[in-house]
């Protein structure tokens, strides 16, 4: 397992910018050059016993990580949890896991077939969380994942890597609010993700977060190489609790709708 944090995130970003090209855009425009923080990054599997959420989650535990927020989403089907450090300069973690069973018998078999072909030492290896896809796949399989569920096919397209990286608002000079930043990237023709709104949460539920629209990239299946949308780029600005410190968790609500950043259909 990876000794060293920074190390871990590096590996990660590299894997991240390679697929999605405007990250490094949106990095340029709103960092000015300069480093962004990172509020959290963010990782999606199935909740099969080789790879659940708990096995990802491994690897940030081994490096002093620990579980804060459990998450429900009824009707994706699926839960999440997050994960902090104690150096609360690092980023947070989000991890969520497809409930695999809630879906056809069509679905659980494809999914088994695909987590199966992972070799069995690769879940616990240093790169495990930016080795990408472990299996093939055809096209007209990942389509017709898509019809039962988005975060399926996204899965089954793309593995294990960050899904996005997110600013962290609090941090970046030069903007003070999340209009701004949005107002911001619009202007240089980023498609922002409109689902409940361009700006999900409020101060009244101490985050506020939007995201961009994911990228499309070239995806090669078995049988041909498809354009599909794969990783995206949020923003969050958090406000204090009653302690005056801010607010570390997530909003389930505004959550459900940042999982859409990777739809493939409208
Ligand atoms: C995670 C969506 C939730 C947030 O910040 O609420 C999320 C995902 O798309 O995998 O990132
Ligand atoms: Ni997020």
């Amino acid at each position: 397992m990876h000794q060293d944090i920074d190390n871990l995130f590096a590996a990660m970003w590299q894997d991240y910018i390679s697929m999605t090209p405007s990250a490094a855009k949106v990095h340029q425009l709103l960092g000015h050059g300069k480093a962004i923080i990172n509020d959290h990054i963010a990782l999606r599997t199935f909740n099969l016993p080789k790879v659940k959420l708990e096995v990802l989650a491994a690897h940030f535990e081994a490096l002093g990580y620990q579980a804060c927020g459990d998450y429900v989403f009824e009707q994706k089907k699926l839960r999440a949890k997050h994960f902090e450090h104690p150096d609360d300069t690092q980023p947070k973690v989000f991890i969520s896991e497809l409930l695999v069973e809630q879906f056809s018998p069509w679905l659980q078999q494809t999914v088994a077939q695909l987590v199966a072909q992972i070799p069995d030492d690769a879940t616990s290896a240093d790169d495990f969380l930016y080795s990408g896809r472990h299996w093939s796949i055809d096209y007209a399989t990942y389509s017709r994942l898509l019809e039962e569920s988005e975060y399926a096919a996204w899965v089954a397209a793309f593995g294990y890597r960050a899904n996005h990286f997110t600013v962290s608002v609090n941090h970046l000079a030069g903007f003070t609010t999340l209009q701004a930043v949005n107002d911001a990237l619009k202007h240089a023709g980023f498609v922002l993700n409109s689902a409940g709104g361009e700006i999900k949460g409020s101060a009244a539920v101490l985050l506020e977060q939007s995201s961009t629209m994911a990228d499309r990239i070239p995806v090669s299946f078995g049988d041909r190489t498809m354009e599909i949308p794969s990783c995206f780029y949020e923003f969050a600005l958090r406000y204090p609790k009653a302690d005056g410190k801010l607010y570390t968790g997530f909003v389930a609500a505004s959550a459900d709708k940042i999982f859409e950043s990777t739809n493939a259909k409208s």
